[in-house]
């Protein structure tokens, strides 16, 4: 059935309830200098690429190729739109490797084909801190589908990852592969109800009118937490302590130092927003709230193209009850004109996605780690990590 997937270090199907099988690499690490050095090979009318994502004319080029081939949803109504900033913010964290920003190219016309991409990361499982790659944005043009180009791909950027002495990587997708360490389920929260609803994301209730359905999601117009505001460059250090000791308690979650914290949640201007309690009183931030932005193209309506999507990110409460601090990020994220609030049911999000008025999506998002073996499937909730 998995022809390609069988033959990696991932956990198989015929594993699954194996209890005896040691947690840790599922293959040791080889010498450096038995890492393949060459490329593997691609069909002869293929050529590899590295993707310099500094580059405008590039960076245009995987965009492009992203807004008209990259992931759907299962009636293919609606389409990811990741901006250039953000691909750029996504594919330049602390310490990435242009290297692992891969190409194909058509020969003829040097048109790119497709794309894969991996950053580095620390994620620990239990106790242990594990140096990764995360990939990301695998994607193969619609005209070349199903000739076995992305194993190639998968491959190729293994090999790289290889090359730099990493093992492991983090990966998810809306697909069933071997195996998943936990399943999510996406939660959808309407902010503009009415063009949701015209487009088709989301339909009008049993017994519900127009009228009714956008009083049901009115929100007020500012955030109620006395102390709320943006994060700025000199919170660093204590959103840091404050996300470290909260993401402790998960299973699987990212080791984030000072470096990561200013790179994935410092606010940028369409593409992470982040917001803190600081308390009036002592001055301490005691709270945190962020999101992504990530619109989709809408596929085929007359008076829309782009539904604008924010994505739950790393939230903190320690002093607010988070039901609140996350309604205040409800609040700030129709303000910025989103039209729908987006989160899995990971951490404690279970706390407040039914109290909120978010409602269950048809998609479900696998989380995958690639040659290490995790003991036993995971709850989503024990799950502190989200990837883009
Ligand atoms: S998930 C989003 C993936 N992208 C899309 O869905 C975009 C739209 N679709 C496409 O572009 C986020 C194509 O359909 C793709 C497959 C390219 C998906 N992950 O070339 P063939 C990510 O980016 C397997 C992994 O004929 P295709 C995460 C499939 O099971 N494998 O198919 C990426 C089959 O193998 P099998 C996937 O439709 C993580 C084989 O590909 C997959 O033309 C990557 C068929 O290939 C997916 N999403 O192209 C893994 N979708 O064994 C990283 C299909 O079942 C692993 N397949 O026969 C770690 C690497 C680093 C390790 C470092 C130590
Ligand atoms: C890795 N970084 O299916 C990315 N999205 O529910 C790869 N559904 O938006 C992983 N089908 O339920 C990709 N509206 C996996 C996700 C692929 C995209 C996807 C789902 C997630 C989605 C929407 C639209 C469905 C359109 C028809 C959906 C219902 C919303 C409703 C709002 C009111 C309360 C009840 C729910």
């Amino acid at each position: 059935k998995h022809k390609f997937w069988e033959t990696q270090p991932v956990g198989q199907f015929k594993d699954i309830g194996e209890t005896n099988l040691p947690e840790g690499p599922i293959e040791a690490p080889t010498p450096l200098s038995e890492v393949k050095q060459e490329p593997y090979n691609l069909p002869s009318a293929y050529e590899w690429t590295t993707c310099d994502m500094n580059s405008e004319d590039t960076c245009n080029e995987v965009y492009i190729l992203l807004k008209n081939n990259y992931v759907e949803d299962d009636e293919n109504m609606f389409r990811f739109n990741y901006s250039k900033e953000f691909l750029r913010w996504a594919l330049h964290p602390p310490g990435y490797y242009t290297s692992w920003h891969i190409g194909v190219r058509a020969k003829a016309s040097k048109k790119l084909v497709a794309f894969i991409s991996g950053v580095p990361a620390r994620i620990r499982v239990r106790d242990e801190v594990v140096k990764m790659a995360e990939i990301n944005f695998l994607c193969v043009h619609k005209k070349l589908r199903s000739k076995r180009l992305a194993p190639v791909l998968i491959k190729e950027v293994t090999r790289r990852v290889h090359l730099e002495n990493i093992w492991q990587a983090a990966y998810t997708a809306g697909v069933v592969l071997p195996t998943p360490i936990t399943t999510c389920q996406y939660w959808h929260r309407s902010l503009n109800p009415k063009k949701l609803i015209d487009v088709g994301f989301s339909r009008l209730g049993a017994r519900m009118t127009m009228s009714r359905t956008i009083k049901l999601y009115k929100l007020p117009d500012a955030p109620a937490t006395p102390g709320f505001r943006k994060m700025e460059l000199h919170d660093v250090p204590a959103v840091t302590r404050l996300l470290r000791n909260y993401l402790s308690q998960f299973i699987v979650a990212p080791d984030f130092d000072e470096n990561d914290v200013e790179h994935w949640l410092l606010p940028t201007e369409d593409v992470v927003d982040s917001f803190l309690v600081e308390s009036p009183e002592t001055h301490e931030i005691t709270d945190f709230c962020s999101f992504y932005t990530l619109p989709s193209s809408i596929l085929g309506n007359q008076n829309y193209s782009t539904l604008k999507a924010a994505y739950s990110y790393y939230n903190v409460a320690s002093k607010t009850p988070l039901l609140q601090l996350m309604n205040d990020a409800l609040i700030v994220a129709k303000q910025k004109d989103f039209d729908v609030f987006n989160a899995l049911d990971v951490m404690q999000n279970e706390s407040f996605l039914k109290e909120l008025k978010f409602g269950p999506g048809d998609g479900q998002l696998h989380y995958y780690v690639y040659n290490y073996r995790i003991r036993q499937t995971l709850k989503s909730s024990e799950l502190g990590l989200v990837l883009l």
